[in-house]
């Protein structure tokens, strides 16, 4: 059997070109990564084993300070440096490949695609601290890390306060059931270099609360169990943030006439069993 023919392969190829089809991927924006299970990994190792293994490389200089004890000796399906996600339909062992963590949890080395020397995603770092941590936080359950360019929540970095707490409940108060889809929150990361050591830091210590990171005038990274969940979050979340732009354009600053309410909310907790956070409901 083909690798390209393997399920979890398909279903990382459908969800990278619906993030193109609803436009968060201009050019080479953008990032996805899976974490394979054992099923996965035995699926394809006939393949794997036919492959010389590339050499190892670090997964960032700090060296010894950043061992990934939590994901060590995984394979990860990501996109490549560079990619397009508008590509990856044609060209799937061009913009994405296999990556195999050592034992250690210190170094990766390259399995399968990426063809033509491509590399894992600038973004490596990120994907897998937040895999990382995920792996812990949610018993193994969550394998998918995704981030993307939404223009909607990009744009209200510019306009609300940098605070989760803000976001959450501008976000919960849109659509009756973003509460629901996520009832942890949102978490916000200031601007920082994109690719680096910090951001993959900062961002990693908020998914230990929730599920979804955005960045401040830049996109956003969210995490499912599986890509339907990873997808769907993303865009309840980024259809929020459009609805909040629209209200906002439309009412030209005035107050709007009606809203979700703290009550509205403490109602769909009570309905639905749901740990709303009460810094959030106070705002
Ligand atoms: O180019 O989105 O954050 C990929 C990115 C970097
Ligand atoms: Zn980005």
């Amino acid at each position: 059997m083909e690798v390209l023919d393997e399920g979890f392969i398909r279903s990382f190829i459908r969800m990278a070109d619906d993030g193109w089809k609803q436009g968060w991927h201009e050019r080479n924006g953008g990032n996805l990564s899976y974490r394979l299970t054992p099923a996965d990994v035995n699926a394809i190792e006939d393949v794997l084993s036919a492959i010389e293994a590339q050499r190892w490389e670090s997964i960032s200089d700090e060296g010894a300070a950043l061992a990934l004890r939590d994901i060590a000796g995984e394979m990860f399906l990501i996109t490549a440096a560079g990619s397009y996600f508008r590509n990856i339909t044609l060209e799937p062992e061009r913009c994405m490949g296999i990556i195999e963590v050592d034992d250690a949890g210190l170094r990766y080395r390259i399995r399968w695609g990426f063809a033509d020397g491509g590399r894992p995603t600038s973004e490596l770092p990120t994907h897998l601290l937040n895999h990382s941590v995920k792996k812990r936080v949610s018993d193994g359950r969550i394998r998918v890390i995704y981030h993307c360019h939404p223009a909607n929540i990009n744009a209200l970095t510019f306009v609300l306060p940098h605070s989760g707490a803000v976001f959450t409940r501008e976000l919960w108060g849109m659509i009756s059931e973003c509460a629901m889809v996520f009832p942890e929150g949102v978490a916000v990361v200031e601007w920082m270099v994109p690719g680096s050591i910090d951001i993959a830091r900062a961002s990693a210590k908020e998914m230990e609360h929730c599920n979804v990171v955005i960045w401040v005038h830049h996109g956003m990274f969210c995490a499912g169990e599986d890509f339907d969940s990873a997808f769907g979050l993303m865009h309840t979340v980024e259809k929020a943030a459009e609805v909040l732009v629209k209200v906002r354009s439309m009412s030209g600053g005035c107050e709007c006439v009606s809203r979700i309410t703290d009550q509205n909310l403490a109602d769909l907790a009570d309905a639905y069993d749901l740990d709303l956070t009460p810094a959030e409901l106070a705002l």
